[in-house]
């Protein structure tokens, strides 16, 4: 938008309600949008921040299926932890709404039927997959193949999340169900098609005007324009979704990213018509505007929309697509999607548990919601993918926000309560340095807001900590601990006093719980941005209250049991894909049946029962257990290539079938006396033969 915006409307996706929240998901979206909210909001801007819960489609249908719960409980479930933890965490939205509430049901259905009334649907009826086991058509994530432009092989039938394009099931590569696992039919159905095709000049030109997008987003945007875009179908098969509010549209839906975007507006439009959906908010902003329209139609109104990066193509091209045929609507001014949090250099993966959970971590490490805020956003993934790892937690914590912000703020604090029983002393006289450091507070607002808006926030937040290290240098360089005049330790603590009431406003987006204590040493209420650039927002003889300290060093054993918890998830991972690849092993091809034998050949062989004494790993052999088998006749050693199945401890005891009279054989230094006979199946996996009752005595012959 070319206009200053007179009011913003802020949008965090709305996550699907099959999993609680992890460190990607906040890291990718939800702690930059409230970044972003808090320092607009801090500014005296007019925002309304809205997000909630995703609650239909197939992610919704498949986690109900897995866990035994009907779709309706699983939402229920996932909804309260993600919203508790939220609130936990300090990520304040204006609403966390939910898409399954009937105001939205209402809400996007009429948005369907202006669209139909309008006649921009195309209605065709198609041939689409058919699941005949589970008597269902396949859509979305109910049908899986190998991606067209990136061969991933698990893309799903409306997205390959590997390289984010936007698919249809036609165009997967030898797909199957992931209900039953069976290959497909297919059966004609009739479903509503947006023409996206037609609709690709006046998004060519849309996306053509925001040069000023992030690099990522508006180079997919371009990539799938130039692509060429095909009709969508905006309705599915299934019974879990909004129902497709027009005439022969019985057990069908809204396809469930027509109707999430939605979501935001049916989201904004609640907050206004029924408070009781309303948070309370710890902070304030400029009152509001008139109604939710306002937000969502009126041009200068600035709309943008917070997502993870697999979310581009429908918030940067369906969903403007859609308001622009629905007419009325302003579109996204921007998109300011993330790449993806990896989690000790590997990809975040719910199924293989491979992340941290929001929920888990508040309850783990209580109060130390700043602590994981201030790593993500120094570690966000906003340029490329980033890295979170426990090492880096704990260098940061301890280096930058224990060492330094609140070493700085605790010190002055303290001397300030020793000398001046915590009233605030006068600045008399500034030297040049003082003059200096003063005229560089003065700059830090401007820096850090420019960085903010233009939604880099790991700069914003390193500028955010550069005044706190200006302040920690400058009193070290000053020591007013041990300075003999009055006169200066006074305004040396009375400048690191105006430091520390200027950070409380200007960590307050990043840190807001440190933020909200400060205050209360500081023993004031909160300030606008614009007067962190003041440098004497504290006045001499103000009354301080007792100086609490805001962050200390990582406990030791509480990260340790982070720690822990990771390395046992991946014993777990080692564990299952060892399983998943003997069970992947193709199967050997049966022997064939051996050339015939004689009867007289076959009772030469002297095969007996006996059983394991005792058992060792043979030095330097990772095949061979050396073994004592009491074979009822003697006792012998016996060298038995068992050791890639058998530990010694499980083999001894066991009965087992030998071949007592086989040509003693010597191996690495030691004589073998007979055979172990072992069954061996298609995978090479080895068991034991031994009698299935248990009067069979060592020494019982074989025949
Ligand atoms: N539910 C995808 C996700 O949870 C989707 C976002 C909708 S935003 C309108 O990642
Ligand atoms: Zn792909």
């Amino acid at each position: 938008m070319n206009q200053t915006p007179k009011r913003y409307t802020v949008t965090a996706a709305l996550i699907y309600a099959n999993g609680p929240i992890h460190i990607g998901h906040l890291a990718g979206c939800y702690l930059p949008s409230d970044i972003y909210v808090r320092h607009l909001r801090s500014c005296g801007e007019d925002v309304l921040f809205v997000s909630g819960t995703d609650e239909h489609g197939v992610p919704i249908t498949l986690r109900a299926r897995k866990e035994g719960l009907t779709p309706q409980q699983v939402v229920d479930k996932y909804y309260d932890i993600i919203n508790r933890s939220f609130k936990e965490f300090g990520v304040e939205f204006d609403i966390y709404s939910r898409t399954s509430r009937k105001a939205h049901h209402d809400f996007s259905s009429a948005f369907f039927k202006t669209l139909y009334d309008k006649k921009v649907f195309t209605e065709e009826t198609t041939e689409q997959y058919f699941d005949e086991e589970a008597g269902q058509f396949l859509a979305d994530r109910y049908i899986v193949g190998t991606c067209p432009n990136c061969s991933n092989p698990n893309a799903y039938g409306d997205q390959c999340e590997k390289c984010g394009t936007s698919l249809s099931p036609d165009e997967l590569i030898a797909p199957h169900s992931t209900l039953s696992g069976s290959k497909p039919i297919k059966k004609p159905t009739k479903n509503w098609f947006l023409p996206l095709d037609q609709l690709q000049p006046k998004l060519q030109a849309y996306i053509d005007s925001h040069q000023e997008w992030k690099a990522n987003v508006f180079g997919q945007c371009q990539s799938w324009l130039k692509a060429g875009l095909h009709p969508r179908a905006m309705t599915r098969d299934l019974d879990w979704g909004v129902k497709v509010p027009v005439e022969g549209a019985d057990g069908k839906v809204l396809y469930v990213w027509f109707d999430a975007p939605i979501g935001y507006i049916t989201a904004s439009k609640e907050w206004f018509e029924d408070p009781a959906t309303r948070n309370t908010l710890s902070y304030g902003g400029a009152p509001r505007s008139a109604s939710w329209e306002d937000y969502w139609k009126k041009d200068d109104t600035k709309l943008v929309h917070f997502i993870g990066k697999d979310n581009i193509v429908f918030h940067c091209l369906i969903f403007p697509a859609m308001l622009m045929v629905h007419g009325n609507y302003i579109l996204p001014d921007n998109v300011p999607a993330n790449e993806f949090l990896n989690l000790e250099s590997n990809k975040i993966s719910t199924s293989r548990n491979w992340a941290i959970w929001l929920h888990e971590y508040l309850e783990e490490m209580p109060g130390k919601q700043d602590e994981l805020r201030y790593v993500l956003t120094a570690t966000a993934p906003e340029t490329g993918d980033g890295d979170f790892t426990w090492a880096d937690y704990e260098a940061r914590v301890n280096n930058e926000l224990a060492a330094v912000f609140s070493n700085f703020v605790h010190r002055t604090m303290v001397l300030t309560h020793k000398n001046y029983a915590g009233k605030v002393p006068a600045a008399t006289r500034y030297t040049k340095e003082d003059v200096l450091v003063l005229e560089e507070i003065t700059k830090f607002p401007d820096r850090i807001s420019t960085a903010i808006r233009n939604y880099r926030f790991r700069e914003a937040q390193q500028e955010m900590m550069n005044l706190a290290r200006l302040g920690n240098k400058y009193l070290s360089d000053n020591e007013p601990w041990k300075n003999p005049e009055p006169e200066r330790v006074k305004t040396v603590l009375n400048v690191s006093l105006q430091i520390c009431t200027n950070l409380s406003v200007l960590c307050e987006p990043f840190l807001p719980f440190t933020s909200a204590k400060l205050l209360s040493m500081l023993n004031i209420s909160s300030l606008s941005w614009n007067q962190a650039q003041n440098t004497s927002n504290l006045p001499e003889g103000h009354q301080l209250n007792e100086p609490v300290m805001l962050f200390a060093k990582v406990d030791k054993a509480l990260l340790q049991k982070q720690m822990d918890k990771l390395e046992s998830i991946k014993k777990v991972q080692a564990a299952e894909a060892e399983q998943a690849q003997l069970a992947a092993q193709p199967a050997k091809a049966l022997e064939p049946q051996k050339e015939t034998t004689t009867f007289d050949d076959f009772s030469k062989m002297d095969i007996r029962i006996g059983t394991i004494l005792a058992a060792e790993k043979m030095p330097k052999s990772d095949k061979l257990l050396k073994l004592t088998v009491d074979t009822g006749i003697d006792q012998r050693t016996v060298l038995s290539g068992i050791a890639k199945y058998f530990t010694p401890e499980e083999v001894v005891g066991k009965q087992v079938t030998i071949l007592v009279n086989l040509a003693p054989r010597k191996m690495m230094g030691i004589e073998s006396n007979g055979m172990i006979l072992m069954a061996e199946n298609d995978k090479g996996e080895l068991s034991f033969v031994a009698p299935t009752k248990d009067n069979v005595n060592n020494g019982s012959t074989v025949k």
